[in-house]
């Protein structure tokens, strides 16, 4: 095993240059660049790096609560924790390891959450890289031997966009959403695409596990898959909420755009022994948007 002491970060590299950056505090992947070397996931560049908050950007791991609603302080303690470099995880499947680079983090109660959420938990984060570049982030909750405990969990993912207002989000048509703007009351999606022409901050239900986020100027489509993520939160804090955000510059709003695979309307109980597994696998495609309606059903 390596002395992974001291350590606050991992770099994974693929053979032909992507990578991934993993920062021990947080579980959080903060960079993700393809082959070419381009930033795919957008950092506030008033991001504070200063634990225990999290880096405003990334991927930042929410568990055991989503939103403000709880116990515990917004988005649970998870992204806010020191995790540990896990050198004897328990087996995976094959597949999710085959001829990728990866890192297995793990987080395990420490006293202080004990008294906030007193749950004996270990949460393991398995980070890959695929050999085209392609990130997977393969979650495993377990009830190791207490009460049953009940939590939600969201991957809170912050694309990198070129121009918010040329971004559509494909997938989530005709679905229910919670709306964050209005006390989380209950809507049903309308439109034939998600398009920003204002702050957006809501919780699709019962989402398909293939979602595309499309982004016009770039003529590229971020593919979002995801497992054992039932939900989608969708947001843009624009113009207002920017503003208010220390940790977020005025305009940067138009730069990004967070569509997390979550698990939050149905939270899921676990009793002792049993587990949970919530993966999320994330592409870019190059589309040349000659169909109105990008079919990424095809894309399997
Ligand atoms: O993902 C949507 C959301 O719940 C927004 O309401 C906003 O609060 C965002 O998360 C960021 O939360 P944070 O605690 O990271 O500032």
């Amino acid at each position: 095993t390596k002395d992974w002491n001291g350590i606050d970060h991992v770099v994974l590299r693929s053979p032909q240059g992507a990578s991934l950056r993993v920062s021990m505090h947080g579980g959080q992947v903060t960079s993700w660049r393809n082959e070419q070397g381009e930033e795919l996931l957008f950092t506030s560049s008033k991001a504070i790096f200063k634990p225990p908050k999290a880096v405003r950007g990334g991927i930042p791991v929410c568990f055991p609560q989503f939103g403000n609603c709880g116990l515990l302080e917004q988005h649970g303690f998870a992204r806010n924790k020191i995790w540990t470099v896990d050198d004897n995880p328990p087996p995976l499947p094959l597949t999710d390891s085959q001829g990728k680079s990866f890192i297995d983090l793990l987080l395990k109660p420490i006293e202080e959450d004990v008294k906030g959420w007193p749950h004996s938990f270990e949460l393991r984060l398995r980070v890959c890289l695929a050999i085209n570049g392609d990130p997977s982030l393969i979650s495993r909750v377990r009830n190791i031997n207490g009460k049953p405990f009940s939590f939600s969990f969201a991957y809170h993912t912050y694309l990198s966009v070129s121009d918010i207002s040329e971004v559509r989000i494909e997938g989530l048509e005709t679905l229910d959403y919670l709306d964050n703007l209005c006390q989380r009351e209950r809507f049903t999606e309308q439109g034939d695409a998600i398009t920003f022409e204002s702050e957006v901050d809501r919780i699709y239900l019962s989402s398909p596990n293939v979602i595309a986020v499309l982004d016009h100027e770039r003529k590229r489509t971020f593919v979002i898959r995801k497992e054992g993520l039932p939900d989608v939160v969708v947001w843009n804090p624009w113009e207002k909420k920017s503003r208010a955000m220390v940790d977020f510059g005025d305009e940067e709003y138009k730069q990004m755009v967070c569509v997390n695979g979550a698990l939050i309307e149905k939270p899921i109980t676990l009793k002792p022994g049993e587990e949970w597994t919530g993966r999320l696998d994330l592409s870019v495609v190059r589309s040349t948007f000659c169909s109105d309606h990008l079919d990424f059903q095809t894309r399997g």
